[in-house]
Formats: structure tokens, C-alpha cells, sequence
């Protein structure tokens, strides 16, 4: 009796110790969420009431439009009030639309510029106002370097350079004294420094190399359709030339389908190296048509609402943010690259 009397006392008190441990757990488990609801809170009070104005050029790729997502849902997320402008494609109404967030006496004026030069008028104006300006994606081109407060995007000229080096090592071993490897170039928007960089970037690498040429060049604007017509429209045969360095995947993927209409090969009868990263090219990089895909990351709008809220109080922000980047070479294992959400 006695024995099982102790042994059940015993059970009570291992049993009270659990539920003890548990209601503990329980309680710092709450107190963690509502901790992290306050700082989540706290983060959206800090930025509750700071209103972006954004400029955005408009939707000519994949990763335009994700870029765009990523603001959108950035500022979301952040509790930032956006206004939003789309473009569509013309310097003329990014002007318009910084001029309206100046009469609207936004808090922070972000703006993706769609070409580097003719942005001095407006940005005085927003000076005068007193509304910080940040630069996003690609650069502006301007003398007076405190008409902006800083930029955020990605290396174009490395993007150039990166190109090319892949270039020289899948070409490494080509006899100079045989015919020169031919490049043609799909460059981008003419004006823009996205294209400016990368094809400087690219000759930087490859002009001095001898037994490369770059015989061909010119701006398919980033578009698909216009890679396509000027890859369909080329002023020779596609077997006078042995690879294509084109600035973004969209005028790529066009590429390929005026090779393929012509029954070219690529990836093998023309090395293809390309920028950007979208899914598409990832898919044409694993199918073997193109044979080198080098990121440039859309994913800003987490980064640009964090300075947005630094600048709306009034704080200094690092002059130049890149992104981090990598790239997708044919030799590698790319079984695992996670989708590119673009
Ligand atoms: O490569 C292209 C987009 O400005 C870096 O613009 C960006 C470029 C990108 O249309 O796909």
C-alpha cells in the first residue's frame, strides 16, 4: 500500500514539474510574439506616415516587372505610403511624376532613371524642396553629385566585364593566328547605364585581347522582340559569327528564337552569355542554349524602403549600395538553383 501510495505522490510530482516547465514555455513563447508584434509595430509606426514617391521606367522585361513587385510589396510590408508611377518607357514622364511627388510634398522621391543624362532641372527642384533623392537600378550621369542623396542597383560595368571573361574562358586555347572569334553585341536601351556599362565594361576584358572581334552592335532596348528582329535581321549569315553577348534575357530569349527559325544551334554552333537571371534563361542555360547567365539582382525594395525610412528621418545613407550577384556558368552544377521568382 505504502509503496504504491509513494510511487503515486512520485508521479504527481514529475507530472507538476512538466506543467510548470510547459506553462513557462507557454509564457515566453507569448511573450516572444508579442514582443515581435511590437517591433514589427514599432518598424511600421516608424515608418507609418513616410510617404515614397517612385518612379519606375516601365515593364519591358521579366525583371522589370519584378523589380516593380518588389517595391510594391517592399513598401507594403514596411507600412511606407507609395506612389507609384509607371513611365512607359519615356524620360519625359519620370520627369512629370518627380514633379508631381515635389507638389506633393512626399517625404523621399526614389526614381529609376531610364537614361543617365537630363535630370538636372528636376532634381534641383526636389533640392529646393528639401525632398532627399535616391537613385535606383541604373545611374545618372549629372555633375552636381548633391542632387542625389545615394544609389542603390548593381555593377553594370562588372556585369561587362564578367561577360567577357567567360568569353575569353570557354574560348581559351583559340589559336590567334586563326580567324578571330566574332562577337555580335545585343546592347540595351541606347543612353541608359545599364548598356553604357556593360558594353564598357565588356571591351575593358575583351578589346585588347587579341583573336576576339566584336563585328556586329546594337540596341534591342532591352526588349525580346526587338533581340528577335535584330537577330532575324542580321546584316550576314549566322555562320560568320561565333558568339552573342546580349545585356538582358529578354532579347536573348528573342535571339534564340530567330536561331532556332534558321536552324541554328545554339549554346553550341554560338556561345551565348547573357544578364539578368530570370527563370527563362536559367531554364535555356540547363537546355544547353545559352552557356552563361549573369545575375543582376531586381530584388531592391526591401533595401530601398530601409533607406527610405533612414532618409525620411532625416539620416545619411551609404552613397552607392550594390546588390549581391553571382553567375551561372554551363560547367556547373546547376541541379539546385531555387527558382528565380522572375
Ligand atoms: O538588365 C533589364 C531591364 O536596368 C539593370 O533593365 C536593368 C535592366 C535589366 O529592362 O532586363
Amino acid at each position: 500500500m505504502r509503496e504504491d501510495e509513494n510511487k503515486k505522490n512520485g508521479l504527481n510530482k514529475i507530472a507538476k514539474a512538466y506543467i510548470h516547465k510547459l506553462a513557462l514555455m507557454l509564457f515566453y513563447a507569448m511573450l516572444f510574439i508579442a514582443c515581435q508584434k511590437q517591433e514589427d509595430s514599432g518598424q511600421n509606426r516608424e515608418s507609418k506616415g513616410i510617404i515614397l514617391g517612385f518612379s519606375q521606367i516601365g515593364a519591358e522585361s521579366a525583371w522589370r516587372t519584378c523589380n516593380t513587385r518588389s517595391v510594391r510589396d517592399a513598401a507594403a510590408a514596411a507600412g511606407i505610403q507609395l506612389l507609384f508611377s509607371n513611365a512607359e518607357q519615356k524620360q519625359e514622364n519620370q520627369i512629370k511624376a518627380i514633379r508631381s511627388f515635389i507638389a506633393y510634398q512626399v517625404d523621399v522621391i526614389a526614381f529609376v532613371p531610364i537614361v543617365s543624362s537630363g535630370w538636372e532641372n528636376v532634381l534641383e527642384e526636389a533640392k529646393e524642396a528639401r525632398i532627399p533623392v535616391l537613385v535606383c537600378d541604373r545611374k545618372i550621369n549629372i555633375k552636381n553629385d548633391d542632387l542625389y542623396v545615394g544609389y542603390i542597383g548593381t555593377d553594370s560595368t562588372e556585369e561587362g566585364r564578367l561577360a567577357a571573361k567567360f568569353l575569353l574562358k570557354k574560348f581559351e586555347g583559340h589559336k590567334a593566328s586563326e580567324r578571330p572569334i566574332r562577337i555580335v553585341e545585343l546592347s540595351g536601351t541606347e543612353g541608359s547605364s545599364a548598356a553604357i556599362e556593360r558594353s564598357a565594361g565588356f571591351r575593358e576584358c575583351i578589346e585588347n585581347q587579341s583573336g576576339f572581334e566584336i563585328i556586329y552592335s546594337a540596341s534591342g532596348d532591352f526588349l525580346r522582340s526587338k533581340g528577335y528582329e535584330l537577330m532575324r535581321t542580321l546584316p550576314f549569315d549566322f555562320t560568320e559569327m561565333d558568339a552573342l553577348f546580349s545585356h538582358n534575357d529578354g532579347m536573348t530569349l528573342g535571339a534564340l528564337d530567330a536561331m532556332k527559325e534558321k536552324g541554328v544551334n545554339p549554346g553550341k554552333d554560338i556561345i551565348i552569355v547573357s544578364i539578368d537571371a530570370e527563370q527563362a534563361a536559367i531554364d535555356a542555360l540547363k537546355r544547353g542554349d545559352v552557356n552563361c547567365v549573369i545575375e543582376c539582382n531586381p530584388k531592391q525594395g526591401p533595401d530601398i524602403m530601409n533607406l527610405a525610412r533612414h532618409l525620411a528621418r532625416g539620416e545619411s545613407i551609404p552613397r552607392i549600395i550594390n546588390m549581391t550577384e553571382q553567375v551561372f556558368y554551363e560547367w556547373d552544377d546547376l541541379s539546385d538553383i531555387p527558382a528565380r521568382g522572375y
